[in-house]
């Protein structure tokens, strides 16, 4: 059954909010959920908690993400994620967290475009590339938005349920300590706790790491700068392989540097496939970097944001550098 058909006299061709997402999303017989690629625990988290309610509306589920997360395989339900799409069209594609449709990856975007597309995400200036949007840039993490989604739906919250939003929320939040966290999020922590959440396992993903990381890591402090306020450092493409480590390793290395005493914001260099630098930028609160990031054709909130590009990395330090002290002149 299309999701059209059921919709037919609502004028329900496209909707924006959390009821047209519901009713989508019920209405659906088969869904296939998917995030971005590079995903964190609130991408992951924030899908599997859906595919464990939409499998209890006895639905047929579909769990996507190219990448996939080591760390994340103490979620309930991991062992479902699936790297490949699969081989029927669903009702219904559901895309969570993600800004745009491309962050998924070019296989799933080609995919996804089939069908009835569901979007459910906290960016800010996050695209409406969905049929149904549910966007909320207020929600610290998409997590929440996906735990008033379940609960719309009428699904209880089951332990695994629990598990995986207080993940998507912890790490979206760095474990509760960003200032996006509002009321609403720790009365909807203090719900998941309440309904079985296993917190062991949510320290575990949160916490999970490898001595490839840390030998990564050390690597990555020796070769860190600081010039008016604003941290730097790199990573070759070399580096990772000296060390057998995964891009995945260095995610949270940004947030490190820009945590440092007197420094105001961050930005990490990677090196990608094919001479392509990822750039990571990291705010105070008063700096919005993200508008630098979008600039470049990238995304990502206010104090956190990222783009990619080519170039010569000492330039591309500069230049940024330049940038965010020119953010910075504009809010004061
Ligand atoms: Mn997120």
């Amino acid at each position: 059954m299309m999701v059209e058909d059921i919709m037919m006299g609502e004028d329900m061709s496209s909707a924006d909010g959390k009821e047209p997402v519901v009713r989508a999303l019920l209405s659906a017989e088969s869904v296939v959920i998917a995030s971005h690629e590079g995903p964190e625990p609130d991408a992951i988290g924030s899908s599997l908690a859906l595919s464990i309610a939409l499998e209890r509306l006895g639905k047929k589920v579909w769990v996507y993400n190219k990448d996939g997360l080591e760390c994340a395989k103490f979620l309930p339900g991991y062992e479902k994620l699936m790297n490949e799409l699969p081989n029927f069209i669903p009702d219904i594609f559901c895309v969570v967290d993600c800004a745009t449709l491309g962050r998924i990856g070019e296989e799933g975007e080609k995919f996804a475009v089939r069908t009835t597309i569901v979007n459910i995400d906290h960016h800010i200036k996050g695209e409406k590339f969905g049929t149904f949007n549910f966007i909320d840039p207020t929600a610290p993490a998409c997590g929440v938005l996906i735990y008033e989604v379940i609960k719309s739906m009428g699904v209880d919250i089951t332990p695994d349920i629990a598990t995986n939003i207080y993940a998507a929320i912890a790490k979206d939040t760095m474990c509760f300590l960003l200032p996006t966290v509002d009321a609403r999020t720790v009365k909807i922590a203090a719900e998941l706790v309440e309904k079985g959440a296993d917190l062991t396992k949510v320290m575990k993903t949160l916490k999970y790491t490898t001595l490839r990381k840390y030998r990564l890591l050390s690597e990555f402090l020796s070769r860190v700068k600081i010039e008016d306020g604003i941290a730097m450092s790199y990573l070759y493409k070399d580096d990772y392989v000296k060390f057998g480590a995964k891009d995945e390793d260095s995610d949270e290395f940004v947030d490190m540097i820009r945590n440092i005493e007197g420094v105001k914001a961050a930005i990490f260099i990677r090196e990608k496939d094919g001479g392509v630098l990822k750039v990571s930028l990291r705010s105070e609160k008063h700096i919005d970097i993200s508008e630098i990031a979008r600039k470049y054709g990238g995304g990502g909130h206010r104090n956190a944001a990222g783009f990619n590009i080519k170039g010569n990395t000492d330039e591309i330090f500069q230049k940024i550098k330049e940038e965010i002290l020119e953010a910075e002149k504009k809010q004061n």
